[in-house]
């Protein structure tokens, strides 16, 4: 029988990518000069999408291809997929959730930690050589006796709240649209508030419309020239010219962002700034972590084509 046909979107694992090309067809979107032609040509016939955290089909691509059957996504956030046009087809999304919870909440705390303890500077005061010429290294802030308010406490969230309890710091709050059933932290649903009562905003919520730049200048004012912001969730959470302005002229103590507006494309003015830490959408990127989500687009996938019930399933929007 004839092996069905995958669009990928974006490579995942080594060993994953070799037991995708020996059950499918893969058509490689990512690396084709010319993507146009390439959906163009094999849309018709394309029956699963691998799509990721950062690159999903849009409606003009699912209409491309009118055989597609499911679209499964290497990374827990489906942002970036259409899921109203899937669900307009009754075509089902999967996702990576709960493999990746543990790496990207150590992410968000590697990052609050690098921001609190100027740890970009303090590892160029030792290659250039500015220690031995000038002497010690500036005071930085103690974590303890701060306050984060998290917004978006789901899983990534609960783990980010494990590990800053964990080092002494408090829980201000978490915003989100529900109360958080089990959890002894302050439901705000006011995102202002929250960030008007908190040291340090983090954000672990999906993308997409709904929280499309809700960290916005007004936000940014409220957590104020002592408040400091930790970004993993993604970039569109975050009106981003406004937090570079807010961080240039200093209105926020500082941002430690793994996640961007236009990846990856980061503004100069942003790169040029001494009061960040960036990182390249790298919280989930361990070998071990990705092999596990790679394993679950495989798993879904070889589900979905043995009509066997699938692992990781996305609500419908
Ligand atoms: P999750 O368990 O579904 O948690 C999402 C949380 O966000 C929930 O508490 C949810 O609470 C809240 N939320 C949903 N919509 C919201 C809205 N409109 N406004 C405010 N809060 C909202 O998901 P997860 O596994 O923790 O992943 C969270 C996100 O992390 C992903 O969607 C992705 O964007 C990001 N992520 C980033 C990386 C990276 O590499 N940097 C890696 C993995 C994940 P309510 O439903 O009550 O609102
Ligand atoms: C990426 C992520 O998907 O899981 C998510 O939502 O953003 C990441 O884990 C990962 O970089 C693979 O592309």
């Amino acid at each position: 029988m004839d092996k069905p046909d995958v669009l990928v979107l974006w490579p995942s694992r080594p060993k994953q990518m070799a037991i995708l090309e020996e059950r499918y067809r893969l058509h490689h979107l990512y690396k084709a000069p010319d993507k146009a032609a390439l959906l163009a040509e094999v849309g018709p016939r394309v029956r699963a999408i691998v799509a990721s955290g950062e690159v999903g089909p849009d409606r003009a691509m699912i209409e491309a291809c009118p055989k597609l059957e499911i679209v499964a996504c290497y990374g827990v956030g489906v942002d970036a997929i259409d899921r109203v046009a899937c669900a307009e087809r009754g075509i089902p999304v999967t996702n990576t959730p709960e493999v990746l919870t543990e790496d990207v909440a150590d992410m968000a705390l590697m990052l609050l930690l690098m921001l609190l303890r100027d740890a970009i500077a303090a590892d160029a005061h030792v290659r250039t050589g500015r220690w031995a010429r000038e002497g010690v290294f500036h005071m930085t802030r103690c974590p303890r006796g701060l306050s984060v308010g998290i917004v978006g406490l789901g899983r990534i969230g609960k783990a980010i709240a494990r590990r800053l309890e964990a080092i002494g710091m408090q829980i201000g709050g978490y915003h989100g649209r529900n109360a958080q059933p089990g959890v002894p932290y302050r439901h705000h649903p006011n995102l202002l508030e929250l960030a008007r009562d908190v040291d340090v905003l983090i954000l672990s919520c999906p993308g997409g419309a709904a929280t499309r730049g809700i960290v916005n200048a007004a936000v940014l004012d409220a957590l104020g020239p002592e408040g400091r912001l930790v970004n993993v969730a993604r970039g569109s959470v975050v009106d981003e010219p406004a937090l570079i302005e807010a961080l240039e002229q200093k209105r926020i103590a500082g941002a430690a962002l793994d996640v961007f507006a236009d990846e990856p494309r980061v503004p100069e003015r942003l790169r040029r700034l001494d009061n960040v830490v960036l990182s390249p959408h790298a919280a989930s990127g361990t070998f071990e972590t990705r092999d596990k989500m790679a394993q679950l687009v495989v798993d879904n996938l070889e589900a979905h084509f043995a009509g066997r019930p699938l692992l990781t399933p996305v609500l419908p929007p």
